[in-house]
């Protein structure tokens, strides 16, 4: 079993089951134990400041005695060293006249400087595929900041760059320079490139760079001793401190979310750091063994582009930089690679999309030159996603125009599922419309627009009845597979996707908000009841179709639901907003409203309900065998039956006998729907407490799946126990997604406004725009002709 780091010892302090009597007791005891430890702290605070005065001042002093030697030392040592080199090239040049060769010309010998610059560049290049646009390599502008790129880069990708010496040279350069990370570059160059990269040195530079190797090596030597430890502790010690978890107290002004934001930062760049140091460029990421994998032959760049517009939204500028350095020189998907095409669409294409938009539209996001309006590569995100597009177009060469489950990236082939009869699932082949869609606009490419539009128009002709489908449908034939319907896995982002089409074209297309009305009523009708000890409102499943039983059971995918059924009911407005509206506001969306209210508290107790505060990724309730109808009258429970403690562990409180959790789906994969959800609930209802439950949700995040060793985050196992049962996997969304939610949920709202934006199922933000007279919607719905299933 894996353990999980617990600095603080915090993994006890949830655990259930605990009585009244024993919690008093240990709050005694740990009221006695916090004074005494506060006294005894404070004791050894005040001693423990003035050893380090003193040991401050002893190392400064040994500092300047060895800064004064290491001087002396240099100098001798390259007055020999320039010696000796003049002697060596008297003894060359008297050989030369020996076998009766002239002194060649300088001009002959040495290319001028501009000649040399632009030949080590080429050669550069020579290893990495390089896109249309890219900048010039030879503006002599660039060249002080070619060599910091050099010097910052070269410590990324490791020892291999530069040896033993290379490292020094990098602990050397981070210490005399701590910023350089943060340093304006250019990014679209291999690691190491910059002048005097390749080549032979010029005589000119000669004796600084004796002087210069002289000194580093003393330099290193001193590091090896230690002297320079303090840095290197701090530097290490910032990287795992989480000691606010045990010293959080209530967030009261923006201040106090501006820090919690500030918290979600810090486990971005743990997360995107530790990928950087262990797994760089690799698709997975294990982050307990520290080890990477690739998916394809070449890479995909999956952790990177699905990561990219987080690190723009947070501006992290120089990951970003280095993100986009990979995309120009190393992404290739020309690959005889077989690729999910679901899965390469919303997080590839989506993710580079969106980077494109965000770089754009927003440019003081991350800001960096090289996408500027005008510079060469500026449209580097748009022309891999277009080239990655062409190839997953093949996917919708199938005899109904429904798209196959993958494709041959390389071969430009679709390929039907191996698995469920060649069916594809419902979602994944309904999940596409919102990327193609905005491709289609940048573009102005129309067939990318008419199909995966096509796909809307084959699928609603099945005439699912109530708008509920079931989870496959044939690429062959159009139609649906087998019966089973659900709001979980292979259905959820059918319904997420027709009410973003409604709001990505200002509503120009009101056929998906009829089908996404059509849908909720379904939904309504035949998946809502209420849990029966405490009457929690749920979304059930019908495996086997709208005449079978209802199955209690509810993936965590199915909470997206709460927020993307606020988002319809306001279409993007605050719930304010919507409510002044002339006209807008009726019965309907105030029902909507409160089934998204009742729905998020229950995806808030899948998470109250596990030990750790992590959701499991599925939950079973209690309903009665006769479930309730949704109409029938009912009152939800308040928020702070949470609160309500068992007895004992033999008699858990009411609310916790309506959740039951299987050991087989314990598992917490990291997943972002919750804290989706709670970040359209606060955008749209304004009530704070969305956000402070997304505050819990992330501090148990931080406390039971970060890993040691800056490993970053990982997946649980088991998240019902404690400490859990860690995974060793960190998905791409929790970057591209979970983070970012949190992000976005403790931000101030006017970030990505919701009548500005609409978030693909990936989390990449994309633009709401219009439609023209080229893309318009190109269908009609058939009369209903089947008859809806019973209640
Ligand atoms: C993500 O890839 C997307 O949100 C998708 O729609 C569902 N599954 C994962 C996250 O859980």
């Amino acid at each position: 079993m894996n353990r999980v780091r617990d600095p603080f010892n915090l993994h006890n302090l949830n655990r259930p089951g605990t009585t009244f009597a024993a919690i008093n007791i240990l709050r005694a005891t740990a009221t006695t134990a916090a004074v005494e430890i506060r006294d005894r702290a404070e004791k050894a605070a005040a001693s423990a400041a003035q050893q380090a005065a003193e040991l401050v001042e002893q190392a400064a002093e040994r500092t300047r005695d060895a800064v004064g030697a290491v001087a002396e030392a240099a100098e001798a040592a390259a007055k020999e060293v320039e010696r000796a080199l003049d002697q060596a090239a008297f003894q060359s040049a008297s050989s030369d006249l020996e076998h009766g060769v002239l002194f060649p010309s300088a001009a002959a010998e040495e290319p001028p400087e501009e000649e040399e610059e632009e030949k080590d560049t080429e050669q550069g290049d020579m290893a990495f595929s390089i896109p249309r646009h890219v900048p010039s390599f030879t503006d002599p502008a660039r060249q002080a900041e070619d060599r910091l790129w050099a010097a910052a880069t070269r410590q990324r990708v490791g020892p291999s760059s530069g040896g033993v010496l290379g490292g020094v040279q990098d602990k050397v350069g981070g210490f005399l320079n701590p910023d350089r990370r943060s340093l304006p570059m250019y990014k679209d160059k291999p690691y190491g490139y910059g002048p005097g990269g390749a080549g032979r040195p010029r005589p000119l530079l000669r004796k600084k760079r004796v002087l210069g190797f002289l000194t580093l090596v003393v330099l290193g030597l001193l590091w090896f001793t230690g002297i320079f430890d303090d840095h290197h502790e701090r530097a290490r010690a910032k990287l795992g401190d989480w000691r606010w978890l045990s010293s959080d107290t209530k967030a009261r002004s923006k201040a106090d979310w501006a820090r919690r934001r500030e918290r979600v930062v810090e486990a971005m760049e743990l997360s995107w750091d530790a990928y950087e140091r262990y797994a760089w460029g690799y698709d997975e990421f294990h982050p307990v063994s520290k080890t990477g994998r690739n998916m394809a032959p070449k890479g995909l760049g999956w952790i990177i582009i699905d990561s990219l517009d987080t690190l723009m939204i947070m501006n992290l500028t120089s990951r970003v930089t280095h993100a986009r350095e990979w995309i120009s020189k190393s992404l290739t998907w020309d690959q005889d690679q077989d690729v999910n095409t679901f899965e390469t669409t919303i997080r590839m294409l989506g993710g580079l999309l969106s980077a494109y938009y965000l770089s754009t539209e927003y440019p003081h996001l991350a800001p960096i030159t090289d996408d500027d309006v005008g510079a060469p590569g500026e449209d580097l995100y748009l022309e891999k996603a277009r080239d990655l597009a062409d190839r997953l177009m093949s996917a919708f060469d199938t005899p109904s125009g429904i798209p196959y489950a993958s494709v041959n990236l390389g071969k430009f082939q679709g390929l039907p599922s191996h698995a469920d009869n060649g069916a594809s699932s419902t979602a994944e082949a309904t999940t596409l419309q919102l990327e193609f869609k905005y491709l289609a606009n940048l573009t102005g490419e129309k067939d990318f627009w008419d199909r995966s539009e096509k796909v809307m128009q084959v699928l609603d002709d099945n005439q699912a009845p109530d708008g509920l489908v079931p989870i496959y449908i044939q690429p062959s034939t159009g139609h649906f597979h087998t019966q089973n319907i659900r709001l979980g896995s292979r259905g959820d982002s059918y319904y997420e996707y027709l009410i973003k089409q409604y709001l990505q074209t200002k509503k120009a297309e009101p056929i998906y908000q009829d089908m996404w009305n059509d849908a909720l009523h379904g939904i309504r009708k035949h998946l809502v009841t209420y849990t029966e000890n405490s009457g929690f409102t749920i979304v059930g499943e019908r495996p086997s179709g709208l005449e079978g039983h209802l199955s209690p059971k509810m993936d965590h995918l199915v909470c997206f639901l709460p927020g993307t059924i606020a988002l319809a009911a306001t279409e993007g407005l605050s719930e304010r907003e919507a409510r002044k509206k002339p006209g807008f506001w009726n019965k309907q969306r105030e029902a909507d409203m409160q089934l998204a209210r009742e729905l998020m508290q229950t995806c808030w107790g899948m998470y109250r309900y596990m030990a750790t505060g992590l959701a499991a990724e599925i939950t079973y309730f209690k309903i009665p065998s006769d479930p309730l109808p949704e109409s029938s009258t009912h009152t939800s429970p308040p928020d702070s039956i949470f609160d309500t403690p068992s007895s004992s562990p033999d008699a858990p409180a009411s609310w916790r006998k309506d959740f039951e959790v299987h050991q087989f789906d314990s598992h917490n994969l990291q997943r972002p729907e919750t804290v989706e959800s709670l970040f359209y609930m606060y955008r749209i209802t304004g009530d704070v407490k969305y956000r402070e439950w997304g505050w819990e949700m992330f501090k148990s995040f931080v406390n039971y799946t970060s890993v040691e060793d800056g490993g970053g985050f990982t997946s649980l196992s088991n998240a019902n126990v404690i400490p859990p049962v860690t995974k060793d996997n960190m998905e791409s969304f929790w970057m591209a997604e979970t983070l970012k939610y949190f992000y976005l949920l403790f931000s101030p709202e006017d970030l990505l406004p919701l009548d500005k934006v609409v978030f693909n199922t990936e989390a990449h933000p994309l633009p709401v725009f219009e439609v023209g007279r080229l893309l318009k919607t190109g269908w009609e719905r058939k009369p209903r002709t089947t008859a809806a299933g019973a209640a």
